[in-house]
């Protein structure tokens, strides 16, 4: 019964639609420009087109209707459904493979045992590529074992001291140490000034040289915040350089041995940075 009454309503929709997509044929698809010229036997051919590729839309009678349409409108709605089916399907595969690709160790995806495949470095429990900033000369740093060692300062403030290096990105973690030593004419003051060229933290642990470190005693300053070394010294962490006065040794000697650590950039960059230092 549909079929039957769909020719009347196809002829109205086709001129309705006809006219409503003659200014609208430069937004639609390449495939219905072509199909109208290659019709190019008739406008009742043409509008025959217009109103199959209107039946693809509504479904199941399209196959009725092509019958009585030419070819070539069989041909724009194959085209049509083959343009977008494939597609499609593609795009699902693609995400598919994303989701199920990465392999542990490998670029971008989880470590295994905090490690990664040759060349690549583990962060946070993700493979990356680590950065190659050149300029470094204080390099491997990486613990706080293998901490460069910086020559030895007194208290006196005027035996300020500074170290220079690159922090190569998010893999790297730059180690310092240094020994200040508490003498009879100067208060001790461990004080540090960052000079960077970007943001980072920085931290810097003590280590009471008479006493060890469980019972060296920090106080923070506001702006900084407490932290405990790998190798478990007391310490403070910021953004820029600070003073840490308030600590205690409980022997008479407050000498110190004092680490610097700079690591975790906010960006994956080379930063160039100074630490400048006193007791
Ligand atoms: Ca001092
Ligand atoms: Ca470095
Ligand atoms: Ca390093």
């Amino acid at each position: 019964m549909y079929t039957a009454r769909l020719p009347g309503l196809l002829v109205l929709a086709a001129l309705t639609s006809a006219l409503a997509c003659a200014t609208g044929d430069d937004d639609s698809s390449p495939s219905d420009a072509s199909a109208g010229l290659t019709s190019g036997t008739g406008d009742l051919s043409s509008t025959g087109d217009t109103s199959s590729t209107g039946d693809t839309d509504g479904g199941p009678t399209s196959s009725t209707s092509t019958a009585t349409a030419s070819t070539t409108s069989t041909s724009t709605s194959t085209t049509t459904e083959a343009e977008t089916d494939p597609g499609s399907a593609s795009e699902s595969t693609t995400v598919d493979t994303e989701d199920t690709a990465c392999i542990p160790g490998e670029l971008d995806c989880a470590c295994v045992d905090g490690g990664c495949d040759e060349g690549l470095a583990c962060v946070d429990d993700l493979c990356i590529a680590p950065l190659d900033c050149a300029g470094d000369d204080n390099e491997p740093n990486e613990t706080e074992a293998t901490a460069t060692v910086l020559p030895m300062i007194t208290d006196d403030d005027d035996d300020e001291s500074s170290v220079s290096g690159v922090l190569s990105g998010d893999s790297d973690v730059d180690w310092y140490r240094f020994i200040g030593a508490d003498t009879v004419f100067h208060t001790t003051e461990p004080t540090t000034t960052l000079d960077a060229s970007g943001d980072l933290r920085f931290c810097m642990f003590l280590d009471c040289l008479e006493d060890g470190p469980a019972l060296t005693e920090v106080s923070c300053p506001d702006g900084t915040d407490f932290a405990i070394s790998p190798e478990l010294r007391p310490g403070c962490c910021s953004s820029a350089g600070f003073e840490l006065k308030d600590y205690n040794c409980p022997g008479g000697d407050d000498s110190l041995l004092v680490f610097l650590r700079l690591d975790k950039p906010l960006f994956d960059e080379c930063i160039d940075y100074t630490v400048s230092y006193f007791l």
